[in-house]
């Protein structure tokens, strides 16, 4: 059959656009040119050994990790008590603004490994049909978080909100995919470098887009690229970086009197694929499939399209066990964070780009022996990619204001990490916030398709902010907010044959202006319950939360400016305006869409 992407092939040609705007596999992301409900099987292994030593490496490497009312407690409690107190005074000291009693060698390495369009799908959360042996272990020796979202399920904005802990409404330009990134909004990237951290990454870090500090200068937002190894890669599809080498290769150049942060950002899952080589390859069955989402039609194609993404997703998760065991040989693993997740959920349609349930959740483990108490737990508190900067930034032993970042509304995750508690361990992380504006062009005048969200309690609320518009982009060209790929060219083919077609209504049809769903009964999202009568005060609730949030973070949705979103240029300007120009004939090129993808007129 046609393969339905065109992304590698068409940009073969276009090899500048390839490596700043398209993400291609081989190429670079922005730097180099310049969330469960687990469905099921989720084991919980409860290792205890080892804890005590733990613990006690863990206070007194990092004592500013203490919450004030922690100490107190702490300090009350017989349970190696004179360790706690000095991870109070630490913590004291820190308040005070005494001389920091963590020296450089103390602090943890960072290793973030992130997949590009990767689903919640791993063996650690029962997922039959793929192998992660290697993000499993992360989870087993470490945390394993069923229910990590990221604010906007696009890459660019996704990797921002990850970068400078800041949702996407609270980023202006920034929370646009293939955007100029604002120079006032730095990530901790750059904040770790300015303060001695050796940081690199390889392949795609921020991006796509254009980052441009304030004269003019590329930034470097996930430092010095590492992407010299090449490998024979196991699909046409897949592309050639030896991720794990170019690791090394940084290990290599690191020093060792400095603390490092690698960003292993993978191509993969990204489209598009090699059909069928999930089976010819990987070994796989279609019946290996235990659920096809019910947005999609459950056949051949669409279960070959979802094994030729988990081959992928098991190629992102070979190199990271390489990196893990590079670890190992340098006596590195005890003292290294290494956190695994992917920017969200897979490229398939009403997925990457949208704001359901398996759009914005995303896998996250995260391993660090030194630091996580009581390896092996399954966490199921709702937490944010806002949370990562915290987090780092506080791991490093540096104060938010020190580092120069806008504020954030992010929570570090250290509580959970010193926490012995599986399941909900912070009872105020019970929800999270959600949302997106222009994730590509497509629409008139370049317009988004603006969205908010709250998920909480079991339940999703979203509000569409222009439901007159498409929510995939316009028909008439060609759907640009979904990429291209077998699954995507099936449905709409389908619609053609028959027009009441449920799964093109469900993955790119007009949506209403509330959606409102029951994630325990209905995962998948596809009964939008905000119209029942019985569930109009839950619908309110949820809406008025979202809405409370959302003006105290400053969203310009909520002051009656949201329209400047759309104002913001698109940073690639050969397909800037793309609507309009192919509407009048020109020629305009997407590479990520299929030819077949345009509908021939447009539809109602
Ligand atoms: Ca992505």
């Amino acid at each position: 059959m046609q393969l339905g992407h065109a992304g590698r092939d068409d940009l073969e040609g276009d090899a500048d656009l390839a490596q700043e705007f398209l993400a291609p596999r081989g190429g670079g992301g922005q730097d180099d040119g310049g969330p469960v409900h687990v469905d099921s099987g989720v084991s919980i292994g409860g290792r205890a050994a080892g804890i005590e030593s733990r613990s006690a490496r863990l206070v007194s490497g990092l004592p500013e990790a203490f919450t004030l009312e922690q100490c107190i407690e702490l300090s009350n409690s017989t349970n190696a008590m004179n360790l706690h107190r000095i991870a109070c005074l630490g913590f004291l000291g820190w308040v005070l603004g005494w001389p920091a009693a963590v020296g450089a060698a103390d602090r943890p390495n960072i290793l973030l490994a992130i997949a590009d369009d990767w689903g919640v799908h791993a063996g650690a959360y029962g997922t039959p049909w793929v192998k992660t042996p290697a993000f499993d272990r992360v989870a087993s020796e470490g945390i394993l978080f069923t229910q990590a979202y990221t604010p906007n399920a696009k890459c660019a904005p996704s990797r921002a909100c990850l970068l400078t802990g800041r949702n996407p409404w609270q980023l202006k330009e920034a929370a646009n995919h293939i955007c100029y990134f604002p120079a006032e909004f730095k990530g901790w990237g750059e904040a770790l470098a300015e303060r001695g951290w050796f940081v690199g990454h390889t392949q795609k870090g921020w991006g796509p887009g254009v980052a441009k500090d304030a004269a003019g200068k590329p930034r470097q937002m996930t430092g010095r690229a590492f992407n010299a190894r090449k490998a024979t890669p196991p699909t046409r599809a897949i592309g050639n970086s030896d991720y794990a080498a170019n690791f090394i290769d940084f290990l290599e150049a690191a020093p060792a009197d400095r603390p490092w942060c690698f960003w292993y950002g993978s191509l993969e899952p990204h489209r598009g694929y090699e059909f069928g080589s999930g089976v010819a390859r990987g070994g796989k069955r279609l019946a290996d499939i235990d659920r096809v989402p019910g947005y999609w039609p459950d056949d051949e194609t669409v279960r070959h399209d979802i094994l030729d993404y988990a081959f992928e997703v098991e190629h992102f998760d070979r190199h990271l066990g390489r990196m893990l065991e590079a670890l190992e040989q340098r006596g590195l693993a005890e003292n290294t964070l290494v956190m695994v997740t992917s920017d969200h959920g897979m490229p398939f349609p009403r997925v990457k780009g949208n704001t359901y349930n398996f759009a914005n959740r995303v896998p996250f483990a995260v391993r660090w022996p030194r630091g996580i108490a009581r390896p092996g737990r399954v966490v199921e508190d709702f937490i944010s990619f806002i949370d990562v900067a915290p987090t780092l930034i506080q791991l490093a032993g540096l104060s938010w204001a020190e580092t120069g970042m806008a504020a954030s509304p992010g929570r570090s995750l250290l509580d959970i990490f010193q926490s012995e508690k599986s399941g909900q361990v912070t009872a105020a992380r019970d929800h999270v916030l959600i949302g997106k504006e222009r994730t590509d062009i497509g629409r008139p005048q370049d317009g988004g398709y603006p969205t908010r969200g709250l998920v909480q309690g079991g339940w999703l609320y979203l509000r569409n902010f222009e439901p007159t518009r498409w929510p995939a982009g316009n028909p008439e060209t060609g759907y640009l907010d979904c990429d291209g790929g077998a699954t995507k060219t099936h449905i709409l083919a389908a619609r053609r044959e028959n027009p009441a077609d449920p799964h093109w209504a469900l993955c790119f049809g007009k949506r209403p202006a509330e959606e409102l769903y029951d994630l325990g009964r209905d995962p998948d999202c596809l009964r939008n319950l905000a119209a029942v009568a019985e569930l109009s005060a839950r619908r309110d609730a949820l809406a008025s939360r979202l809405f409370a949030e959302l003006k105290a973070q400053g969203d310009p949705r909520m002051l009656g400016e949201g329209d400047i979103f759309d104002r913001y240029p698109y940073a690639n300007e050969s397909q800037a305006g793309f609507y309009e120009r192919f509407m009048r004939g020109e020629a305009v090129k997407a590479g990520w869409v299929s030819e077949s993808d345009f509908e021939r007129t447009p539809l109602p």
